[in-house]
């Protein structure tokens, strides 16, 4: 797509769905650093998520992770986003910090941590139903860390149970997205490692089985845009958890490791439709910022999922094709990289004037004094954090 009124009416209706954790105090192993001003429920959360879409203009949605985000009454929770002028996103399941899943969940040899495993997985769709959300986002920490620890298959068998009750409960409209990861916190075998996993569990199941592709989950030099092209041509890419990574599920600001790679993916994503409404594909960003301040981390993290967005719109896919055609090697790669290199943010800065936004969201935030409010406001209580 090169014409320009073109480029900007994709890039005003583009969607990029915030993670409620990533408001959140978070850390490694060794350490979680808390910020003044943190969100003490997921009310708060949604409050702080609400400040990203009105600097951005393109974060209506925030995923919800399940107990993290427990609340007594989930409908009213809805109807408080709603207010704010933002909604529920994807409900993400948590099987993996409860002491019973230490040997796995739905892959558990013992049937009782299964089952338990599966009603919480029930209790998320009714989330859904209370919330209006489209997506169950499951993610398995199930594997194993030493050979013969147990048997590969059988825990497969397991897995398809769980996830065929799990799919027979989902509404008309509802999805299951299936997210696959390398390995963490199982070294040995993970149950759903790679995209070939889950999208042979989501052909089973049926079409309302998808495959999230989170940009950390894989091994170091794996040609993640070849996955997206060819999900995406297979109709199975639900979506995406974007994020950067250098060594292993980093879970950085998306397009800070690798902006080539980020254009690289989107300009899959742009030349096989996956951007059409049809292909309901969720742009989700999955991260956690430890040391940075959360909502400015968060809308410089939509800024790079826009602005390569943005080149990969501006691709000329006539002269790609025409190129590619000819075998012309260097012609076609050219045709990329002038893309690639094109400086986009006074486009995307014009756009956001065009919708009356401020062309800096991160100078419109700082303006708004929505940190140094919430900093004197949100004393007492309990921070929320990575698994709170
Ligand atoms: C697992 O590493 C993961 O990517 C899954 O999406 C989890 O739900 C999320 O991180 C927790 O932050
Ligand atoms: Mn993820």
């Amino acid at each position: 797509m090169s014409d320009l009124a073109a480029v900007k009416a994709a890039l005003k209706v583009q969607r990029i769905e915030t993670p409620s954790w990533g408001y959140g105090n978070s850390g490694t192993r060794f350490k979680v650093f808390t910020q003044p001003g943190v969100p003490r429920d997921p009310y708060e959360k949604l409050a702080d998520a609400a400040q990203v879409h009105a600097a951005t203009g393109v974060a209506p949605q925030v995923s919800l992770h399940i107990p993290w985000d427990r609340v007594d009454d989930y409908g009213r929770l809805a109807q408080y986003a709603d207010g704010l002028g933002v909604r529920i996103g994807a409900i993400n399941a948590n099987v993996f910090q409860d002491d019973e899943y230490k040997l796995g969940s739905v892959t558990n040899a013992d049937s009782a941590v299964r089952r338990k495993a599966v009603d919480h997985l029930l209790e998320c769709v009714d989330v859904m139903d209370a919330t209006g959300s489209r997506d169950l986002k499951l993610w398995f920490s199930d594997g194993t860390n030493y050979p013969g620890q147990d048997d590969v298959v059988t825990r497969q068998g397991r897995l398809s149970e769980a996830l065929t009750e799990v799919y027979a409960r989902l509404g008309e409209e509802q999805r299951i997205l299936l997210e696959y990861k390398l390995f963490e916190p199982a070294f040995y075998t993970m149950d759903v490692p790679d995209w070939g996993t889950a999208y042979a569990h989501c052909l089973k199941l049926g079409h309302k089985a998808q495959v999230v592709v989170d940009t950390g989950h894989h091994a170091p030099g794996t040609n993640i845009e070849f996955i997206v092209a060819l999900l995406l041509a297979e109709g199975r890419l639900g979506g995406f958890d974007f994020n950067s990574r250098f060594y292993a599920d980093d879970d950085l600001m998306v397009g800070s490791a690798d902006p080539f790679q980020l254009f690289r993916i989107l300009h899959e994503v742009v030349k096989n439709g996956g951007f059409d409404e049809a292909a309901g594909v969720a742009f989700m960003l999955d991260q956690c910022h430890n040391i940075e301040a959360k909502i400015p981390a968060v809308i410089r993290s939509v800024m790079n999922v826009q602005e390569a967005t943005a080149k990969a719109l501006v691709v000329d896919l006539d002269a790609l094709r025409a190129a590619q055609q000819a075998g012309d090697v260097l012609g076609a790669n050219a045709v990329l990289m002038d893309a690639y290199n094109t400086d986009v943010r006074p486009l995307l800065a014009e756009v956001r004037a065009e919708q009356g936004l401020d062309p800096d969201p991160v100078a419109a935030y700082r303006a708004t004094g929505w940190a140094e409010r919430t900093a004197a406001e949100r004393v007492g209580g309990t921070q929320a954090g990575w698994g709170a």
